[in-house]
């Protein structure tokens, strides 16, 4: 009996504990540029819930990175956080009654505890959360720096309330206008909010994208974000109420054929304008139903175009026409001036809308002959235009601008659809702001030695609404902490009382700037120390998945630009490289009301009907994680088989960038590859070593370089899957050539080439194999460039003694292929299966008939 065979459960938590007390993972600091260093960074997790295999899956990969290298001499930093603050932990909060501090604490520890347990290669003594106060002390100081930069301000802004849950919701809580969990519609409040002028750095967000390895899809993402546009601001006059509406176009070339004008329903003149006018109760109607619903609702191309005529006029500037104003929820108040001038016959939503409402359609640009659409987007010769008629769109556009700018009505300009970013939320679990309210009303920022402003205690989370005279505003749980709301200091005008900002900042502050934190967590005195972030940054690589490849990559990227700025850090970019995941999916299910149920408490009933508790539900596929509520734990797949496998196994499915369905059956080929690992190196019968001195064959040594050559492109390029496939080959080869022992040139590098995927095998192997020190810093083999060249052999080929025929095969070719090779050669020659084939290696084939 075999009691010497691979056993996971013995050799994992012995090699984790010997890494923790070798602290192997440590990482000093350079003090110089002594060393070259890599910056790898994986996507800090949200810390709700229970670690799953989708976050194996993305930890496995960077960790795979930093074994690479850290074994090709490089200073690796792989540092590991939380970012603790945000809705869920809230939302369970309020559920359940039980501080959310102490939920995400506890789902820390099972985080914590997951990693150690996968042999992820973290240096632990740069681990924080974002919620700590020593770290969002630094938060909070670089808002100062934001705010001090005149970066931050405050307006008003709608927030969306639920008058039946008597809450503040996310905009991702608004469903179709309604309350995601109740269905109660939505109102809108409007509230004063901080923000932050992320739009003066649109230019810079764009052109610096230009010197970042980022996958061009996430740059076109940010670019649209982002979305330059250029042309003209128009200003039409409404006479009734002496008011001039300017608006943006990209088309001034078109003005002759603009026959009507649009307002968002936002736009502040909108109920003015309606006043004493028949629509006047439409209008508001309208309104107020417009405003519960998403930018990208309305903004869809496919949707029904609707409206409100609002009973003016305004006069187009070029030919002194009167043109109807309405209101309709396809202009949106955050683009351009909040209002369009229409021109139905180049645009196809003005189109749509015109023939709504029988609207005049004049077409300003010729279309090609034979065009039978709607709007005509294109380029042509300029009609019913006046004095443009005959220039091309581009010339016309020329033309009208000077003649806009000469006559005072208008002026090119250069419109974002980015916007300033809003910063408030009136929620508890979240940063607290710096500032203070003087009794006028007007914030004051706090010093810096009153940070942090640490998070009051509190046990009722949920933001509810307070009257005011004549409104109900919502009112943010902090304004419930009488005592600290109030604040006695002297900042400067003698000893005073102030009220505490309420609002708390969003989940993206505490993750905009953590990867600089890491560099030196532990500094009381700044944020980062200058020599240290000049050693670490910019991050060499960031993984994470797409869904943050705009809101989260862009806030941190401005944030980073500022602090440039502000000359406290020397890069201007902070993820030089990026890598985004696929996600690992599983089913989900969803009950009548479109809401997701347990995956795990579903059964299957009659072939292809799923129920949860008596009630049908449906099954769909989705991304794996908590809101869909289709877990799969690693636990117990780890249990069965070990990380070691269960990371092979993940980083074999494909490639890394394409997402893919879970399933568990061909984790046995994971479990059996490192089997045989195993057995390369040890007897299981006697547990000896079975590795020999003697050089290996030709072939296998050929093979062997082949493979570490590969291995090294596979690994620079996160080809993890192809890097596995080839090292499957390798062990292959060695467990069948096998004989008295597999030499060791071939065993050691094999081990050192596994050791990325599966790190406890391989610690233990190399081990055995006589070395002293953990093959953490051991050098990843290198190609001896000699042996990649295949040489190629002639073999003349036999039939019955003879010659008949030559094949030219690689000089590493196994015995097999040459001996097809050669059949095929002699084909002719041959009928019926030949009685015996004799392959020389490296002389001739002898087929006999
Ligand atoms: C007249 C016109 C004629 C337009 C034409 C287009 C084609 P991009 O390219 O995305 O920047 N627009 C301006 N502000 C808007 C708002 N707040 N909501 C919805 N639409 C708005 O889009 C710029 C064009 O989108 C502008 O140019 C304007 O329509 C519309 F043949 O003006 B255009």
């Amino acid at each position: 009996m075999a009691d010497h065979r691979y056993d996971p459960k013995e050799i994992e938590p012995r090699w984790q504990k010997v890494w923790e007390d070798e602290q192997t993972w440590h990482v000093e600091n350079g003090e110089a540029t002594d060393r070259d260093k890599s910056y790898v960074l994986v996507m800090l997790p949200y810390p709700s819930g229970e670690p799953h295999i989708g976050h194996l899956k993305v930890y496995s990969v960077g960790d795979a990175v930093a074994h690479f290298h850290r074994r090709n001499g490089l200073r690796v930093l792989n540092p590991m956080g939380y970012d603790a603050f945000g809705l869920p932990a809230e939302n369970h909060a309020i559920k359940t009654g039980q501080h959310p501090r102490v939920s995400t604490d506890e789902a820390i520890i099972e985080f914590r505890k997951a990693f150690h347990e996968w042999g992820v290669s973290i240096d632990w003594s740069r681990e924080f959360g974002t919620h700590e106060p020593r770290y969002y002390r630094w938060t909070q100081w670089i808002f100062l720096a934001l705010y001090e930069r005149g970066l931050a301000y405050r307006k008003e802004a709608a927030v969306k309330w639920c008058p039946n849950d008597q809450t503040v919701l996310a905009n991702e809580q608004v469903i179709d206008g309604r309350c995601e969990r109740c269905g109660w519609e939505v109102e809108v409040k409007q509230l004063e909010q901080w923000f932050f002028r992320i739009t003066d750095y649109a230019d810079r967000l764009l052109d610096d994208l230009d010197t970042i390895e980022w996958p061009e899809h996430v740059k076109t993402m940010q670019r649209n974000w982002i979305g330059r546009s250029e042309g003209a601001e128009v200003k039409f006059r409404c006479e009734e109420l002496d008011t001039d509406y300017p608006v943006f176009t990209t088309r001034p070339d078109t003005l002759f054929g603009a026959t009507f004008f649009v307002l968002a329903p936002e736009h502040p003149d909108v109920l003015r304008l309606a006043a004493g006018t028949p629509h006047e109760r439409e209008v508001r109607e309208y309104v107020r139903r417009a405003l519960t619903e998403s930018a990208e609702e309305r903004g869809a191309e496919d949707r029904e175009k609707t409206g409100v005529p609002l009973g003016r006029t305004v006069t187009n500037p070029v030919n002194a026409e009167e043109i109807a104003m309405f209101v309709a929820d396809y202009v949106l108040a955050g683009y351009g001036t909040g209002a369009i001038m229409a021109v139905p016959g180049q645009d196809e939503r003005d189109w749509e809308f015109a023939e709504e409402f029988g609207l005049p359609i004049i077409r300003t640009v010729q279309p090609p002959e034979g065009f039978d659409g709607n709007a005509y987007l294109g380029d042509g010769p300029a009609i019913n235009s006046g004095p443009l008629n005959g220039l091309h769109v581009a010339e016309a556009k020329k033309k009208i601008i000077e003649e806009l700018e000469r006559a005072g009505w208008g002026t090119a300009t250069i419109t974002y659809k980015l916007r300033d970013w809003l910063f408030s939320r009136q929620r508890y679990w979240g940063e607290p702001f710096p500032i203070v309210y003087d009794e006028t009303g007007l914030p004051v920022a706090l010093p810096e030695s009153m940070l942090p402003v640490e998070l009051p205690e509190m046990s009722d989370f949920q933001p509810r609404i307070v009257a005011d005279d004549e409104e109900t505003l919502p009112e943010p749980p902090l304004a419930r902490a009488e005592q600290w709301v109030t604040v006695e200091a002297d900042l400067g005008e003698g000893t005073k009382t102030y009220l505490r900002e309420t609002n708390t900042m969003p989940q993206w502050a505490g993750s905009c700037w953590y990867y600089l934190r890491y560099i030196d967590p532990h500094n009381d005195n700044r944020f980062v120390d200058p020599v240290k972030e000049a050693y670490w940054m910019p991050v060499d690589l960031y993984i994470g998945g797409v869904e943050h490849a705009v809101l989260h990559l862009l806030y941190a990227r401005f944030w980073h630009k500022v602090l440039y700025d502000l000359g406290h850090i020397s890069s201007f970019e902070p993820f030089r490289r990026l890598f985004n995941q696929g996600y690992i999916q599983a089913y989900a299910y969803t009950d009548e009301r479109g809401s997701y149920v347990p995956a795990e408490e579903v059964s299957e009933v009659d072939g292809g009907r799923y129920v949860w508790n008596g009630r049908p539900v449906r099954r769909q596929y989705g991304k794996m994680g908590k809101s869909l509520k289709n877990v799969v734990t690693p636990d117990e797949m780890c249990a069965q088989y070990g990380a070691d496998t269960f990371r092979v196994y993940e980083m074999s499915m494909g490639p890394l960038e394409v997402s893919r369905p879970w399933e568990t059956r061909a984790v046995v080929g994971a479990q059996r590859f490192l089997q045989r690992v195993w057995r390369a190196v040890v007897d299981e019968q006697t547990g000896a070593v079975r590795v020999v001195d003697t050089p290996a064959d030709e072939q296998t040594r050929r093979l062997l370089h082949r493979v570490i050559d590969g291995v090294r492109g596979d690994m620079e390029g996160i080809r993890f899957n192809t890097a596995i496939a080839k090292l499957i080959e390798l062990t292959n080869r060695v467990t069948v050539v096998g004989g008295s022992g597999t030499p060791r040139e071939v065993a050691e590098p094999l081990v050192l080439m596994v050791a990325p995927f599966a790190p406890h095998i391989a610690e233990e192997l190399w081990r055995r194999l006589g070395h002293e020190d953990s093959l953490a810093y051991a050098d990843f083999p290198v190609a001896d460039p000699a042996l990649l060249v295949t040489e190629s052999v002639t073999y003349p080929v036999q039939v019955n003694g003879k010659v008949r025929g030559r094949v030219q095969v690689a000089a590493d070719a196994a015995e097999d292929a040459v001996r097809a090779a050669a059949l095929a050669a002699v084909a002719d020659h041959v009928t019926g299966e030949p009685r015996k084939v004799i392959v020389v290696p490296g002389r001739m084939v002898s087929v006999v008939v």
